[in-house]
């Protein structure tokens, strides 16, 4: 405990992040949002209060991941990489979801995580293998997750974790900022623009432009997520319509209307074809290369 002095006012602080050797504060980016939730930056938390928190709570957290097709090669860098990253020390159910199970290999995981193989049927059209993801989840959280986790974290496999991702990120609902959107204006948002879809977000709307590729909270504010993307999808295809971006597009709608309670700063999702500016301390989770012409074909 420490004691600062302001004039005549003596505080007794009895937080760490008051300590002048961890100010949690960053002055070169934004830290909060306009509807003041944080905006999770490296040097904005301390950690050891954060899982002396949830450990209190003995909180579990499920990491939801497809590998349909081709893209289960993807599955050996991503849980390996999570292993060492992902919550660490903390409760971890992995949902790893696929048309082929016996080419999921078996992993060595380590205390107190789980991994859980679920089949489900593969699509033709790759959109619709990555929109059919949010009616997965949802079915999902109602039949399984809600029983088993507390927090659901749902990520693309594309993916390697390359820093620390733990409980700081979790939040009531939350969303991560596309790293090639952050400095963009709202003009430059690849929003849908089309007001006839339910992806629709006007030119003089959208706060950020959110990536599709992770986002989590709350078991039952994940559900209403995946439910209304999934909704907002078939009612474009009975349209015979589809939002620009696909899923990301339905997502980036959801969040305009029902604000995330926490962002997460492009560290926590970058792409190495971004570059490495200077806001960014850590590349905490890229995409992977891909062969393009070679994952994608049938
Ligand atoms: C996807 C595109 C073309 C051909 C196949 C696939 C495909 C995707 C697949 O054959 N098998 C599969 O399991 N997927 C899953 O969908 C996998 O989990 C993958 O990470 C995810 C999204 O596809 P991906 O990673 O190829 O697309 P990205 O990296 O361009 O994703 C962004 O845009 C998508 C919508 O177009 C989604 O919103 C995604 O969340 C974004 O990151
Ligand atoms: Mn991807």
């Amino acid at each position: 405990k420490w004691t600062l002095q302001y004039g005549a006012i003596s505080i007794r602080v009895t937080f760490m992040s008051l300590n002048p050797k961890f100010p949690c504060l960053r002055t070169d980016v934004m830290m909060v949002t306009p509807w003041l939730a944080p905006i999770v930056w490296d040097g904005s938390f301390n950690i050891d209060i954060l899982n002396a928190q949830f450990h209190q709570r003995g909180v579990r957290i499920g990491l939801t991941v497809f590998a349909i097709k081709k893209y289960t090669v993807f599955l050996k860098i991503f849980i390996e990489t999570a292993e060492k990253y992902f919550m660490v020390g903390h409760k971890v159910c992995y949902y790893v979801f696929t048309d082929r199970p016996q080419d999921i290999p078996s992993f060595s995981l380590g205390e107190g995580r789980t991994l859980n193989v679920i089949e489900v049927t593969s699509y033709k059209r790759w959109q619709d293998v990555t929109m059919r993801r949010m009616q997965i989840i949802s079915e999902n959280c109602l039949k399984r997750f809600i029983y088993e986790v507390d927090y659901l974290v749902c990520s693309d496999v594309d993916m390697m974790f390359a820093g620390h991702h733990g409980v700081e990120m979790l939040s009531d609902v939350f969303a991560a900022i596309h790293p090639g959107f952050f400095q963009a204006s709202r003009k430059q948002f690849t929003h849908e623009r089309r007001p006839e879809s339910q992806g629709y977000i006007p030119e003089d709307e959208g706060d950020y432009y959110y990536t599709g590729c992770y986002f989590g909270g709350k078991v039952e504010e994940v559900y209403k997520v995946a439910n209304f993307c999934h909704h907002a999808m078939m009612a474009d295809k009975a349209k015979n319509m589809e939002a620009l971006w696909h899923d990301e597009s339905y997502l980036n709608r959801y969040f305009l209307y029902y604000k995330p309670t926490k962002l997460l700063s492009p560290e926590y999702v970058w792409n190495n074809y971004y570059g490495s500016p200077v806001y960014v301390k850590i590349k905490r989770f890229l995409h992977v290369d891909k062969d393009f012409e070679k994952i994608r074909s049938n």
